[in-house]
């Protein structure tokens, strides 16, 4: 059976992270093997949490699983719980990532045009030294715009303009050639209009092809769906599916368990209904 060492926070509200990630690659058939980065009672979005950092725990999993001689066919890092974080991380990729072994970095850091209040410019300079190692990175805009120095308000002011999704290209194709990988870059939560019709998109590209794919947009933004998103994407990549047929596949996902939250006026900070629609993923 397929691996993919998940580097996230276990929050116990939020349906983020771990809560996210683990029915979704399981769901996949893939064996979904967490390294917890935090323990949180509820994710960072809420007015009160308790925070257990996993900071000076994380080299164990790293050094065990090691003794325990277990490969990897995937590794994906999401939520870090502070900048030394990072160097955790890379020395798991030292010690895991072979030559056929896909990660995925998703850059964890704000949304909706504000980073999360984690956010320092320390952890976006460290946060990088992830990103060039990747072979797939999830930004959303407004993390895309944090790596590349891009303000979030002057592009997005031109999102009615006909060349915003070419705009938004090139950012993601400036990220690209940063990479030492051969490296794919999907750039999630792309909102538009088409008339007064508001459109959410994602946009993948890679050195071959680039595909654009959106939605109609419901205006709110829920908890986790970045997280669900790259765990989609993830499983689907690590199955051997193209980038076109994953970015299908966590869109269509995704559009369900939103829709589904939304009826049920489900506050934003909770998530969406993903567990409806898991067998969609099988
Ligand atoms: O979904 C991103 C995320 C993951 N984990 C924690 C968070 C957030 C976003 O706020 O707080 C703990």
């Amino acid at each position: 059976m397929k691996k993919i060492a998940l580097i996230n926070d276990l929050s116990g509200f939020g349906k983020c992270s771990l809560t996210a990630a683990i029915p979704v690659i399981s769901v996949m058939g893939i064996q979904a093997c967490p390294l917890p980065t935090a323990i949180l009672t509820a994710q960072t979005g809420f007015p009160e949490y308790f925070c257990d950092d996993y900071t000076d725990k994380m080299d164990e999993f790293t050094g065990q699983w090691k003794k325990m001689g277990i490969s990897f066919d995937g590794i994906y890092s999401g939520y870090l719980a502070g900048v030394k974080q990072v160097e955790k991380v890379l020395f798991f990729l030292e010690q895991f990532k072979g030559k056929d072994t896909l990660y995925l970095a998703d850059p964890v850091m704000g949304d909706g045009g504000r980073p999360y209040n984690f956010f320092t410019p320390d952890f976006l300079r460290e946060i990088k030294k992830l990103t060039v190692e990747a072979d797939v990175i999830t930004p959303n805009l407004t993390e895309a715009c944090l790596l590349t120095g891009e303000d979030y308000g002057r592009l997005t002011a031109h999102s009615r303009w006909e060349d915003y999704p070419k705009r938004i290209q090139e950012i993601a194709e400036g990220l690209m050639v940063k990479a030492k990988t051969k490296q794919r870059v999907i750039v999630t939560g792309i909102v538009r209009y088409q008339g007064e019709q508001a459109m959410v998109g994602n946009l993948a590209v890679s050195d071959q092809e680039s595909f654009y794919l959106e939605t109609p947009y419901t205006g709110k933004s829920f908890s986790g769906t970045g997280d669900l998103f790259a765990s989609v994407i993830c499983g689907s990549l690590v199955k051997g599916l193209a980038m076109e047929e994953a970015l299908e596949k966590a869109v269509s996902f995704l559009q369900e368990a939103i829709a589904e939250a939304s009826r049920e006026n489900t506050p934003a900070p909770h998530g969406v209904h993903f567990e409806y629609y898991l067998s969609q993923l099988m």
